[in-house]
């Protein structure tokens, strides 16, 4: 969101999605499994799937440490309901990627992969948000291990089981398909500022059968 009058209650504050409430004390790490140990010599960024030229892309660190960065602020939603406002990320935009690595005209979707098999799906509009990153960095610092170091998806307008710590991979894909957490009950689309929470709730035609 960017900031203006209109963001803000009658109170001043910041306004948050429906349902949402501001949690200021620190940036608590959530996840499912273990904290993968960052191994700079072994670490690679992919791009797959349904690409442009048919051909996928592969970044080692140092590669991926040159394209070109960005800083964001962005309030940050989780579906348990709690939200960080004004979180300065920095690293690379979705949209930076994509021009490095295009994909081809038919991709409608893409697969953020994480480590050990971690994934959520997002429309290609979603993920071509001008706030999307694949960041390295969160206020100012180096991500903590617990939060994605080396390097996580942030997509600001969408709950927080979608900003995939530990990322090592974008799939390009030309049909939806459901990611981890949209595979086990929650929300194909995950919009914060829809309330769209759980699986129950989809409308016809918003993902793919469970
Ligand atoms: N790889 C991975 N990424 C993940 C998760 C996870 O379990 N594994 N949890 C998600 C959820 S539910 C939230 S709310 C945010 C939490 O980010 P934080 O730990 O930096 O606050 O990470 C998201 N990214
Ligand atoms: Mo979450």
């Amino acid at each position: 969101m960017s900031e203006s009058a209109e963001d803000l209650d009658d109170h001043g504050d910041r306004r948050l999605p429906p349902g949402q409430a501001a949690r200021t004390t620190g940036h608590r790490a959530l996840h499912y499994g273990p904290v993968p140990a960052f191994r700079p010599q072994k670490w690679d960024f992919r791009v797959m799937g349904a690409t442009e030229d048919l051909g996928s892309y592969r970044w080692t660190w140092q590669e991926f440490s040159r394209l070109p960065r960005t800083d964001r602020v962005s309030d940050f939603h989780c579906v348990m309901r709690f939200s960080i406002p004004g979180v300065r990320w920095s690293g690379v935009r979705a949209l930076d990627l994509v021009e490095a690595a295009p994909p081809a005209p038919e991709v409608t979707h893409v697969m953020a992969w994480g480590e050990y098999g971690y994934s959520a799906n997002l429309r290609l509009d979603d993920f071509l948000r001008e706030d999307v990153l694949l960041a390295t960095h969160r206020d100012g610092a180096p991500l903590p291990a617990e939060n994605g170091h080396p390097l996580r998806l942030v997509v600001p307008h969408l709950y927080g089981w979608k900003s995939v710590k530990w990322l090592r991979a974008v799939e390009y894909m030309t049909a939806d398909r459901r990611g981890f957490w949209e595979e086990r009950g929650y929300h194909n689309l995950a919009e914060a500022w829809r309330e769209q929470r759980f699986f129950h709730q989809e409308e016809p035609g918003q993902g793919p059968p469970l």
